[in-house]
């Protein structure tokens, strides 16, 4: 068919498990004004590399916006309303994250999602994320909206047992990643990024995870 062909709206979401979605490309339009307000975020809360409660420093850099974000240090993992590094409160969610966040959940499924929270992932070359699971929310009821910029990566699908078998899923620069329901309790990670330069973000990766913490 010439129009599947030629890929005129872009390639379609695919459902990866009953209840996570790929939307490839989905914020390609939007990314220049994810940036913009990216930008004053960054300023006013620096990516770190946080310690896991073992007192090692974790390979991903972070950074949250919202009104509340996820922390760790030797008490453990959790949420706070304030940046540990300067005290203040983490900088106000930006309109255009939560408006993408909600269309992306929308267009998997989801309705109605509202994320109060914005953990920011970086990722240089050969940094990776251990398989692990997200249960520091309140309520599992809220789906997740994972959003890929820069370099590709290659995520780690697994089930909910850390035993359980894993699918490998590219991530690129513009995609969208929405889990809930059953998903949401799922393993997965980050394999390491290889080098390269992408050509609008450099040597970096960027994912903003969007969530309903609270
Ligand atoms: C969850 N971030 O911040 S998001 C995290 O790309 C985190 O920085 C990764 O895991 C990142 O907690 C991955 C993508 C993702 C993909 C599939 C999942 C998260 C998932 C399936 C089930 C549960
Ligand atoms: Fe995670």
């Amino acid at each position: 068919m010439i129009q599947s062909d030629l890929d005129l709206f872009g390639p379609s979401p695919q459902r990866l498990a009953a209840q996570t979605v790929l939307l490839p490309g989905f914020v390609l339009p939007q990314v220049e004004t994810l940036l913009d307000d990216l930008r004053p975020i960054l300023r006013a809360a620096p990516f770190r590399h946080m310690r896991t409660p073992g007192g090692q420093a974790m390979a991903v850099a972070l950074t949250n916006c919202g009104s509340l974000g996820w922390v760790s240090d030797q008490q453990g993992y959790r949420y706070s309303t304030h940046d540990p590094l300067t005290q203040q409160p983490w900088p106000a969610l930006p309109e255009s994250f939560l408006q993408v966040a909600r269309n992306a959940a929308e267009t998997a499924g989801f309705d109605d999602f509202t994320p109060d929270a914005c953990l920011i992932n970086h990722y240089l070359a050969d940094t990776k994320l251990s398989l692990h699971q997200d249960h520091d929310e309140n309520d599992f009821a809220h789906p997740i909206v994972s959003i890929s910029l820069g370099l590709p990566a290659v995520f780690l699908f697994g089930g909910m047992q850390r035993k359980d078998p894993t699918q490998r899923i590219a991530l690129n620069h513009g995609d969208v990643l929405v889990w809930g329901g059953e998903d949401r309790l799922r393993f997965h990670g980050v394999m390491p990024v290889k080098p390269g330069t992408h050509p609008r973000m450099g040597a970096r990766r960027i994912n903003l995870t969007l969530r309903r913490a609270g």
